[in-house]
């Protein structure tokens, strides 16, 4: 880009995102967004659909095929997520069931390339463990080819390092009534249409298969993990187990009922995330008469929550919802600008916007709680929204953030014991090696990543600190010394965290990100959390930080990371700057004071060149990622995170002088 000699003056910009904005604000004050882009979800559902005999109407169903129809990859396969660079055997099996049960016929285009690629890339006996899982509940695996998931695991004493409530909790509601399906062996009733698909997934040799041969089978294009020889001697063992009389298998099977029911009722039946409220519902189901009524409140509240009609077809979110989250960000983006915006405009959103924040934040602990493998919740905010009801470390503290910034301008606020209750709570996330992780406090020992059995994800089994929430927590503990002087105990812990981020950095400067693409939105976070907690600008950390963002920083201006980033752990650029990314370098710059204007100035003048008339940003690669491998699409970060990163950029200005106004 040839420099552009005119000063550049953002408000206008920063007014149509406003804008933009307060037109995408939802009745709840919050912003509803697509959050689609896994693709193993939609077909688990489909699945239980077809099982429990409620497929959508025609309508509905349109659309769904609409959706896989569009993320069908140009080699015909699916990928494990919307915009894969290779296709997964996993996704594209369970794809290819799922467009047959809504009625695609096995001479569509669309079905035949898709059981090409499959059959080109080895076969569904290939497909990692869950797509296998999802097939035996409809007859089309055989369960003596799965390796056991052993309800017994439950009855273990919580000393067992290996007790399943050790896991990350995602990890731990997935295989909990995986462990209750395992165990009953459930199946849906065979019929002409999953015989016929049974016979194409497998070219008529479905009745030849020698099935405890295929436990540890994987294709080539699922194996990201693969199997350990420590995996593969624990499922040695859990097939020895099954041989044994199973004399606990009923009390094991009613303790993960008993389990699975609890979180159905503390979450409002909407169930940690969306792999677990499909697969309890399967329990639900299985359950027969005894589990209908359980079964009739989660399907139509999944329906409300899960599924999204958006521009590329009907599909399954990620979650119920990513809204707290999103409203706390862009809260913060938008009193970031607020001296560049017009007051009367801006009030009535964050007006709206705080009473979401200050409606959803967790009042109680859910019963029993210890009993249920749970840690506490009053004071926390979670991802979505109250009714969904876990809290998270992150969003406990972007929420905390988010309500002391506003402290004082409306008329119904967060009371002040709960926002000490969110301190409390806080602090007992904190782990032993100084960070914080995701959801709770870390349980069970690192060792344990080398028995997950998932093969295509990365990191599953054990909440261990990250980055990303480190910081948060830490910038929320410095505020929280700051609004209650000497109540808390904060810096041995505040200390402790800083410890962690300065181990956590990496040689070439940068911190690395586990819930976005990639190393840029870690090392905003890394560096942000370090200047919060009284690191120098000076610090050779924050410029070691600085320097790997001028590295990486393209001649436009921008800043792009391909999805890929996650996976590979290495830098790989993308196809083109990224307004999210470019957002986060640009935020991170100037909060660590970097002295290269110019550098500053392209990269906020590309900003302002890709927004739209109407206030927007252009819809981007996904950039939200879980577990290394599957992107997530956070949609409203392009909508806010520039508003952010302009407005701390121009208050910069103002505060040096430089900039023009
Ligand atoms: C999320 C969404 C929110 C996200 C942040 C709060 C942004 C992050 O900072 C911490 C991790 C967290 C809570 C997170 C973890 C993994 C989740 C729950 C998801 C990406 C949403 C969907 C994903 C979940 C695991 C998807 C189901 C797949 C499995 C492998 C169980």
């Amino acid at each position: 880009m040839s420099p552009d000699p005119a000063p550049l003056d953002v408000d206008p910009v920063l007014t149509r995102a406003l804008d933009n904005l307060a037109r995408l604000q939802g009745p709840r004050g919050s912003w509803p967004s697509d959050y689609g882009g896994p693709m193993f979800l939609l077909p688990m559902w489909v699945a239980l659909a077809w099982a429990a005999k409620r497929l959508p109407d025609a309508q509905r169903t349109a659309r769904l095929v609409t959706y896989f129809t569009n993320v069908q990859r140009p080699d015909g396969s699916i990928g494990l997520h919307a915009e894969s660079t290779s296709g997964s055997m996993f996704t594209s099996v369970l794809g290819y069931v799922a467009l047959r049960l809504l009625g695609v016929p096995a001479d569509d285009a669309r079905a035949t390339r898709l059981l090409a690629w499959i059959h080109a890339n080895g076969s569904a006996l290939g497909a990692a463990s869950w797509g296998k899982f999802t097939l035996c509940l409809l007859g089309l695996y055989d369960w003596k080819g799965i390796v056991p998931l052993l309800p017994e695991l439950w009855l273990l004493p919580y000393d067992a390092p290996m007790h399943p409530g050790r896991l990350w909790c995602h990890a731990r509601m997935v295989y909990l009534p995986m462990a209750w399906l395992y165990g009953m062996k459930s199946t849906a009733p065979d019929d002409a249409l999953l015989s016929a698909i049974r016979h194409e997934l497998y070219q008529g040799q479905y009745a030849r298969i020698d099935w405890a041969a295929q436990r540890a089978v994987v294709a080539k294009a699922d194996d990201y993990r693969p199997n350990t020889r420590a995996l593969q001697g624990v499922n040695r063992a859990q097939v020895g187990f099954e041989m044994l009389p199973g004399l606990l298998r009923k009390r094991a099977l009613a303790e993960c009922l008993k389990l699975i029911r609890h979180e159905d009722a503390a979450t409002n039946d909407l169930d940690i995330g969306p792999v677990n409220a499909v697969l309890n519902m399967f329990v639900h189901h299985f359950r027969g008469p005894e589990g209908r009524a359980d079964f009739e409140r989660g399907w139509p509240k999944f329906d409300e929550a899960y599924l999204w009609d958006g521009h590329d077809g009907l599909k399954m979110q990620g979650y119920n919802n990513a809204e707290l989250w999103d409203t706390a960000f862009a809260l913060q983006a938008l009193l970031a600008a607020e001296r560049s915006l017009p007051a009367e405009r801006l009030t009535p959103v964050l007006s709206r916007a705080y009473d979401f924040l200050r409606d959803n934040q967790i009042l109680e602990d859910v019963p029993e709680a210890a009993r249920h493998y749970r840690h506490a919740s009053k004071g926390g905010w979670p991802f979505s929204d109250r009714k969904h009801g876990w809290p998270i470390t992150d969003c406990t503290s972007e929420g905390f953030k988010s309500a002391l910034a506003l402290e004082g301008r409306f008329e119904h606020e967060v009371p002040l014991p709960l926002l000490r209750d969110s301190v409390r709570l806080i602090l007992s996330w904190q782990n032993d090696d100084g960070g914080w992780a995701s959801y709770e406090k870390q349980r069970g020992g690192t060792w344990l990543e080398a028995l997950n059995p998932s093969q295509v994800f990365g990191d599953i089994m054990v909440d261990a600190s990250f980055v990303e929430c480190t910081s948060a927590c830490l910038q929320a503990l410095v505020k929280a010394k700051r609004r209650f002087p000497g109540e808390f105990e904060l810096d041995g812990p505040i200390g402790r965290g800083v410890e962690f981020l300065r181990n956590a950095q990496r040689p070439d400067g940068s911190f690395e990100g586990s819930w976005a693409v990639c190393f840029t939105y870690g090392t905003w976070f890394g560096v942000s959390a370090l200047l919060a907690t009284g690191a120098h600008r000076d610090d050779p950390s924050i410029g070691r930080a600085v320097d790997f963002l001028l590295r990486k920083q393209r001649s436009d201006g921008s800043w792009s990371e391909h999805g890929d980033t996650c996976r590979e752990r290495a830098w790989l650029d993308g196809a083109e700057g990224h307004a999210a990314q470019t957002s986060w370098a640009l935020s991170t710059l100037v909060r660590a004071g970097c002295r290269d204007a110019p550098a500053l100035e392209r990269a906020a003048r590309w900003l302002c060149a890709r927004q739209a008339s109407d206030g927007s940003w252009p819809r981007e690669p996904m950039v939200g990622v879980f577990n290394r491998t599957c992107l997530i699409n956070y949609d409203c970060y392009r909508h806010y995170f520039p508003v952010w990163a302009l407005a701390e950029w121009k208050n910069l200005g103002l505060a040096q002088g430089t900039t023009p106004r």
